[in-house]
């Protein structure tokens, strides 16, 4: 298959994050995409080709124009107070404040974001907007025929939500080319999300609609970030009911816990009967991964692959998360090559 790569994702280099109460040296970095392209190198995966510019329609069909605005000034005003380093938000507008957007950027910074932990840099936006095109460009491969494809998104998007960012994400990639299917006339689409972390921000974007299906295995929530959303009882409402699927599990669990969960979504998604399938593709799952908690083996994401290919749906996949930089290729590109039917 062929993957979709922008070198532009390199202008969003974080140096800290806040993690466990401390600025330590961030774990979303430029090397993780390097490393994911090393190994579709490495393995002969297929052409590389660099993404189209589809400019902001397609990502105004999924985020709200007054936040679209913001993460396109947010530099800029954070610059203009004489501030050279990267952008972070201080206080949010939890129960009981006013929602209303500040005028001054610090306010701004609080009221579009759900996390410390994502920092806004002077090249933040251009990467953001090159990880959309990416992903938009993996969607019209689709289109054009192919049964699947792989936009080497970054950064990553699926906790973006229509008016805020967080979990190191700004523009939901996954969500804005699923909205692309449906746009094109597609009737139904399903979004697999086998990251780490609860896909907040997609399930979200789509919860009151019946056009796209979402389904997530995660980190449970009652112990792990987003901590807010990606319980169970979780399923679509309004004319969406029936549409979402969450399945959180426990910290510590392993490959046989997660293939049940990515089994039943399968089967769930299969009854759906989607026209097209986008996965937002994370590897934080991994044994070694530095900020979570499952235990998959390297091994274990070819026959990820294989499962998704048994769908018979053509795929999107959407890199998503994935921390441990050594092993990222591997166990991402083994998800790619898993499907494909190697292994
Ligand atoms: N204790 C994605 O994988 N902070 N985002 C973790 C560690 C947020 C992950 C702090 C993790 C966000 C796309
Ligand atoms: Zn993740």
């Amino acid at each position: 298959m062929k993957t979709v790569y922008s070198e532009k994702h390199k202008l969003h280099h974080a140096k800290f994050e806040l993690i466990n109460g401390r600025m330590q040296p961030a774990v979303e970095m430029p090397s993780r995409a390097e490393t994911v392209l090393e190994r579709v190198k490495a393995v002969d995966l297929g052409p590389i080709i660099g993404p189209s510019a589809h400019g902001l329609d397609p990502v105004l069909k999924v985020h709200d124009a007054g936040f679209v605005t913001f993460l396109e000034r947010a530099w800029g005003l954070w610059a203009a107070e004489g501030r050279d380093y990267e952008a972070l938000p201080l206080v949010w507008p939890v129960r009981g404040l006013r929602q209303i957007e500040p005028d001054y950027i610090d306010g701004k910074l609080s009221y579009y974001s759900f996390d410390a932990g994502t920092p806004i840099t002077a090249g933040t936006w251009a990467a953001a907007t090159a990880s959309a095109d990416v992903a938009l460009t993996g969607a019209d491969l689709l289109r054009a025929g192919a049964t699947a494809a792989f936009a080497l998104c970054r950064p990553p998007g699926h906790h973006a939500a229509a008016d805020f960012y967080g979990g190191y994400c700004f523009l939901n990639n996954a969500a804005i080319a699923a909205q692309s299917f449906i746009d094109a006339g597609a009737g139904r689409v399903a979004i697999l999300d086998v990251d780490y972390h609860h896909g907040n921000g997609t399930q979200a974007i789509f919860y009151r609609r019946p056009d796209v299906y979402f389904a997530s295995i995660h980190g449970d929530p009652r112990q792990e970030f987003p901590f807010f959303l990606g319980y169970e009882d979780e399923t679509g409402e309004g004319a969406g009911e029936g549409c979402n699927a969450n399945y959180p599990l426990v910290w510590g669990s392993g490959f046989d816990a997660w293939s049940a969960a990515l089994e039943d979504a399968c089967r769930r998604i299969a009854a759906y009967g989607p026209e097209v399938v986008v996965v937002s593709l994370g590897v934080d799952t991994f044994e070694k991964d530095p900020i979570s908690q499952f235990k998959l083996k390297s091994d274990d994401y070819l026959r990820i692959g294989k499962t998704i290919a048994a769908l018979g749906k053509p795929t999107l996949f959407v890199m998503e998360g994935g921390y441990a930089v050594a092993e990222i290729g591997i166990n991402a590109v083994n998800v790619l090559q898993g499907f494909e039917g190697r292994g």
